[in-house]
This record gives structure tokens, C-alpha cells and sequence, in this order.
């Protein structure tokens, strides 16, 4: 082919599909990357961090960005690996849990299905907790757990569907009563909830935590691919550092093989630039916007199932799918909430009160003819 012709079917593509700084993306998790993350992944993309006797100082800024994250969820001590999103971060953890002796998977329908694809690949036992307000309940984990023995409990800070953080000190006490340890998948939410509520204790500050998703690729800042696991300390993440003969070190860190530094320089980079006071501005902003968005949806007279403590607004509706479908005719994006009918917004740093309006009147037209 030639390069005009290669040039001229890209160009469409692009043309052709929702593009965040030019149309409206509300419903997905994603945001345009900070150009200097862009301009460190570049500079690293073609090169593999695990080849350890080439890369250490790769590792080495990945360890540190690693730690920074870790400090926002209470850690002092944390290791772990930059992944290729919160879906492997989830895997790697439940992993890591099951390899220490752990096989029951402790999880509520508001967790992300990838917690329950996890415990299918490992053939681990998924047990379901109930929800109190679309929160893990404690005494419904407590009875679980004396029945089923202990376990690795999955706990969500920013649930996927409504935005709602599980009560992860409560669930930590009745996790060490069952010998059993936590999973925090703070995907979105480790960026927001740690700053919006400082006195809460989300991590690594309750003893039975022992690893955290936390992604650089949502609010981060960083390009797609970038998630990161992050470990409470060197011994919990031993079973992901593999022996492989053929590399000059000997072994390779994470799940799977070749692993670009693309990710990990891109996410070490914008940690370092933004850091905790840079992340905490980004989450008042985010929740001060998530709070306008609230007013106008009641203002519209519809509701959300629960009031979201994360930048993720569930707007209850029956006729989920012809919204959803409606506001995409008009170029407006959302998705749909999954656990409750309605339609997802999720906001995102590229989506600013302005967006927000053209949404909300959008909403008000596709509502008023469907009446
Ligand atoms: N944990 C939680 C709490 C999540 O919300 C997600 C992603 C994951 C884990 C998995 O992360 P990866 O997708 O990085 O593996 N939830 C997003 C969502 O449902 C995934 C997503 C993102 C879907 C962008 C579509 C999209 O365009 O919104």
C-alpha cells in the first residue's frame, strides 16, 4: 500500500469514530493523556522493563511511581508492577492472594466483572456479599465468611456502575475476625477519594489490606495501557516474580511476558509532575463538577439510585438503551450503569461544565419527545 493511501485510511478511521477532544465522551473511563506522559512514553515504547540487566533503571522509576501511588492509599512499603490496565491489576492481585493460600473470593455485585472473570481463570471460589446501599455489607461478609472460611474480600473505592466506595475499614475488621485479606480495586476512584475524604482509611492503613488496583490510564493522566498493582510489601508480591532462564537476569516481574516502558515512563513522569497536590486539586474539581451535574438531573426529575462519592453519576431510567442510543445520534457518549437501568456519565477531566450542559439539555430534548 501506499503511504498517502495508508495516511488517507487512518485519517478516516479517526474521522469516523468519537475522538475525546473533539466530540462528546461522558461514559467512559478514559481521558486525553497530559503531553508530557505522552512525550516520556514515547521516549521509552520500544523498550522491554523486563529485561532487568538492561532496563533496572526502568524498574527503578516504576518502583518509584509504584510507591507514590501507594502513599495516596496509606502505604509505605509497596512494591508492584505498572499493568496493562485494572482488569490484569485485578488479576495479579487474586493471584497473589491464591498463591498465599487463599481460594474463596469474597465480592459484591457492584464489583467490576473482571474480579469474577479473575476468579474464573484461577479457578478460585466467587462468593457474593450483599449490598447495603451499594456497599459491601459487613454482617452479610461476616455470616459468609464463618461459613465459607476465609479468603481474599474484594472491595471497590469508585464502583464502576454508581460511584460508591464499600465501607473498607468496616469490611478490614471483619476480614482479620476470618483470617482472611482485601483486595482494594481503587481503579478509578484511588485518584478522588483518597484527597475528597483524607480522613477515611481506604488502603493500606487496615492491617488485612495486602494489595490495591490503583490506574494510572483513568485519572492518572497516562496513555492507554497503563494500570498499575500496587503490593503491600516485597514478600506479598514474590509469586509474581517469575524465573525465566533465558532472560540475563534470570526472571521477569508481572503476569505476562515483554512489557513496554512506554507505560511505566509515561506514568512516572506524570505522578512525579502532579503529584498528591496536583491529583488532590484534579479531585475537589472533579466532584465540585459531579455536584452540578447532580442539581441538573434532579432539575430534569430523574434520579440517581444512590449519591456517588466518586465522579461517576448513574442516571436512573427504564429506557436505558434508547437514551443511550438517542445522545449518541447527537454525538454525546455515555454508556449504561449495568447494575441499576439508567445511563453512566463518568467525569472525567475533559469533561468540563460546558459539556455537562450540552448533555443536559441534549437529555432534556430526547426525553421530552420520547414523553
Ligand atoms: N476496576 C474498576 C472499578 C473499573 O471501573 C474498571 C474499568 C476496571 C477495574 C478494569 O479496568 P481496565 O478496563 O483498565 O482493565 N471500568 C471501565 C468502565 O466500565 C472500563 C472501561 C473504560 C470501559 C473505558 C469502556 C471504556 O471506554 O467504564
Amino acid at each position: 500500500m501506499k503511504l498517502e493511501d495508508i495516511m488517507s485510511r487512518l485519517a478516516e478511521v479517526a474521522r469516523s469514530v468519537p475522538i475525546h477532544y473533539r466530540d462528546g465522551i461522558l461514559g467512559s473511563m478514559t481521558t486525553p493523556p497530559h503531553p508530557l506522559a505522552k512525550a516520556a512514553f514515547d521516549m521509552f515504547q520500544g523498550l522491554n522493563v523486563n529485561d532487568e540487566e538492561l532496563y533496572r533503571p526502568l524498574r527503578e522509576l516504576e518502583e518509584e511511581a509504584i510507591k507514590e501511588l501507594g502513599s495516596y492509599l496509606g502505604g509505605s512499603r509497596c512494591t508492584g508492577y505498572i499493568t496493562s490496565g485494572g482488569s490484569e491489576s485485578n488479576l495479579a492481585a487474586l493471584y497473589l492472594a491464591r498463591e498465599h493460600g487463599f481460594n474463596n473470593v469474597y465480592y459484591t455485585a457492584a464489583a467490576h466483572h473482571s474480579i469474577t472473570k479473575a476468579a474464573y481463570l484461577l479457578r478460585m471460589r466467587p462468593v457474593e456479599v450483599k449490598m447495603k446501599e451499594y456497599r459491601m455489607d459487613p454482617a452479610s461478609l461476616r455470616s459468609l465468611c464463618k461459613a465459607n472460611g476465609p479468603g481474599v474480600v474484594v472491595v471497590t473505592v469508585g464502583t464502576t456502575s454508581v460511584g460508591t466506595i464499600d465501607p473498607v475499614e468496616e469490611v478490614s475488621d471483619v476480614a482479620a475476625e476470618c483470617d482472611s485479606i482485601v483486595h482494594v480495586d481503587a481503579a478509578l476512584g484511588g485518584l478522588v477519594a483518597p484527597f475528597v475524604y483524607p480522613n477515611r482509611k481506604l488502603g493500606f492503613q487496615n492491617g488485612p489490606v495486602m494489595s490495591a488496583t490503583l490506574d494510572p490510564h483513568k485519572l492518572g493522566l497516562a496513555p492507554l495501557p497503563a494500570g498499575g498493582l500496587i503490593v503491600r510489601d516485597e514478600h506479598w508480591f514474590k509469586p509474581l516474580d517469575f524465573k525465566a532462564e533465558y532472560y540475563p537476569a534470570g526472571h521477569q516481574v508481572g503476569l505476562f511476558g515483554t512489557r513496554s516502558g512506554g507505560p511505566v515512563a509515561a506514568t512516572w513522569a506524570i505522578v512525579k509532575y502532579m503529584g498528591r497536590d496536583g491529583y488532590a486539586a484534579q479531585a475537589h474539581e472533579l466532584m465540585e463538577r459531579t455536584r452540578y451535574l447532580l442539581n441538573e438531573v434532579k432539575g430534569l426529575g430523574l434520579e440517581t439510585p444512590v449519591d456517588p462519592e466518586v465522579p461517576v453519576v448513574c442516571i436512573e431510567h427504564a429506557g436505558d438503551d434508547y437514551l443511550m442510543r438517542s445522545l449518541a445520534k447527537e454525538g454525546v457518549y455515555v454508556y449504561k450503569c449495568g447494575l441499576v437501568p439508567g445511563i453512566r456519565v463518568v467525569v472525567m477531566p475533559h469533561v468540563t461544565k460546558a459539556l455537562l450542559d450540552k448533555f443536559v439539555s441534549l437529555l432534556r430534548e430526547v426525553l421530552s419527545q420520547q414523553r
